[in-house]
């Protein structure tokens, strides 16, 4: 008995005792969902929950579609914030509302992906309201299913965008009033006005009659994506008994009871926009805007091989704006993609133009790189006072420091750490500009550690900068910062022939 109750819920379609197996789970469900050791077999969602029966429709129709190995499917804040625990596609899960942003990165960078926006109605009518709107307005070819359950779920019930008039919730205890908090926004309406979308409908997870009727949206809307169509929304509504304080059966009266009258079900748009001819922009190569495109590259001679004595190479670069902090750093990173490592660069600033603090994460490694964000920095080079006190504690046992001045402040404990004392900035100053202190600092860098080769800098800085004279000095301020190291290193507030402390 235990046997055959385990490939009833294992192997579908196979007759079983004169039966034809029907119930089984979608091949694009995870086996067992890792997310909880107890809770292997099921969801996290209540009993009765929408969100279950909306994972099924569309896991069966990516199936049917044979979709799966395609798919990416986008998960929101909400409920639903765990749903890459079951679907076996590809899983991304982003911030509260942003998901219509990242599928169309996503879509954009890999169009031949089928790329799912999965969105409560807290996430995209309240939060993400621009997001849903400059997404659908642009046509993006990507799937959005809006479960709208006319409240927030996750967080215990508040009041949302989709909320009925009268309906009570932890913010509008007295019912919904419009005079204070507005009508319903009807979503699917709203996007209708626009040009783009192809195809826009609103179905309810009520009865067996509606959820036939919200399946066949799901997988038109999956085809339509995967016909290359454009911009495809379906609206569920979706059962919550949990916040509702209502049973299951319940639940899904009061969706066809309560929700459709407001938001009647309907297909609001199902067409093919009219795009005006040479509609798209003109595409360049990423080399060419870069200005290395390979004829470039072909017309300069070949750099000797540069030893890189590293797996992962993290360097961080702090100061205020104005100091070249971020051009640093953009100028290691293509130093290291033109040396054949992979590269990131994560720059961070405030809403200063100039003058508040800015610092940038340079990543080179010899593999790809999974998160461009550092923590821990083989290399800090701290351009200013605030930047050694904010950061120097981050950096890894045994890695540098650079510090933008001659000596350390009186009252700094050395840390863990390596740290070189380097004036740059007079140093700059006396060669005939302070602008060029990020190149001084690139020069001691490059002496000191090796990480990359100073050939490759120049050839960088060739690149980049047009006038001769600027060029010319960036060259005497790498050669200062190279030079500074190999003889007149200080450390902390003393001098050192060698250069380290330890
Ligand atoms: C930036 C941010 N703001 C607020 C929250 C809190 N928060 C988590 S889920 C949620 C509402 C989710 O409601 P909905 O999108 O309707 O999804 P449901 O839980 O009903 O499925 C909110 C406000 C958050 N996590 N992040
Ligand atoms: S709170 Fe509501 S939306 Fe969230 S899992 Fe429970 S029933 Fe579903």
């Amino acid at each position: 008995m235990a046997d055959d109750s385990k490939a009833l819920s294992q192997e579908p379609a196979i007759p079983w005792n004169g039966y034809e197996i029907s119930h089984s789970k979608s091949p694009v469900f995870y086996d067992l969902y890792e997310r909880k050791s107890e809770l292997k077999q099921q969801t996290h969602y209540c009993p009765g929950c929408g969100h279950g029966v909306a994972h099924k429709l569309i896991a069966e129709a990516i199936a049917d579609l044979g979709l799966q190995d395609r798919t990416i499917f986008v998960s929101p804040v909400g409920c639903s914030v765990f749903a890459y625990y079951y679907f076996d596609v590809g899983n991304v899960q982003v911030a509260h509302g942003r998901a219509p942003a990242s599928a169309t990165a996503i879509k954009r960078t890999c169009p031949d992906k089928i790329v799912i926006s999965y969105q409560g109605d807290g996430d995209l009518a309240a939060i993400g309201t621009a997001e849903i709107v400059h997404a659908a307005n642009r046509g993006e070819k990507i799937t959005v299913f809006f479960v709208n359950n006319a409240i927030y779920g996750m967080t215990g019930g508040q009041m949302a965008p989709t909320t009925l008039v009268g309906q009570k919730s932890t913010t509008s205890p007295w019912g919904r009033r419009p005079a204070n908090e507005g009508f319903p926004l009807h979503m699917s309406e709203l996007l209708a006005t626009l040009e783009a979308p192809v195809y826009i409908e609103r179905v309810a997870l009520s009865d067996n009659k509606n959820i036939m009727k919200a399946r066949r949206a799901v997988r038109r809307a999956l085809e339509n994506q995967r016909d290359g169509l454009g911009f495809s929304f379906v609206e569920i509504l979706s059962p919550c008994p949990t916040i509702w304080g209502k049973d299951p059966v319940d639940a899904r009266r009061w969706v066809l009871e309560k929700l459709v009258p407001v938001f009647p079900l309907n297909v609001f748009r199902d067409h093919k926009p009219e795009l005006p001819p040479n509609n798209l922009p003109p595409q360049r190569l990423v080399s060419d805007v870069l200005g290395i495109s390979a004829k470039d590259e072909a017309a300069v001679p070949s750099l000797p091989q540069h030893p890189h004595h590293f797996r992962d190479y993290a360097i961080k670069i702090a100061g205020f704006g104005g100091q070249g902090v971020l051009l640093l750093g953009q100028l290691l990173t293509e130093m290291g993609m033109r040396e054949g490592l992979e590269v990131s660069w994560l720059p961070s600033y405030g809403p200063e133009m100039r003058s508040g603090s800015a610092h940038c994460h340079v990543c080179l490694s010899k593999e790809r790189i999974g998160a461009p964000l550092i923590s821990h920095p083989d290399v800090l080079i701290a351009m200013n006072e605030i930047s050694l006190r904010k950061f120097a504690h981050q950096v890894s046992p045994g890695g540098l420091i650079l510090y933008n001045r001659d000596q350390l402040p009186a009252d700094f404990a050395v840390p863990q750490a390596r740290v070189i004392c380097i004036p740059a900035a007079d140093m700059a100053d006396k060669l005939g500009s302070t602008k060029v202190t990020n190149i001084v600092l690139m020069g001691a860098l490059l002496e000191e550690t090796e990480c990359l080769a100073p050939a490759t800098a120049m050839r960088v800085l060739e690149a980049k900068i047009k006038k001769m004279d600027l060029l010319e000095l960036d060259r005497h301020a790498l050669d200062a910062g190279r030079n500074f190291i190999d003889n007149q290193v200080r450390v902390g507030a003393v001098s050192q022939p060698d250069g380290f402390a330890y």
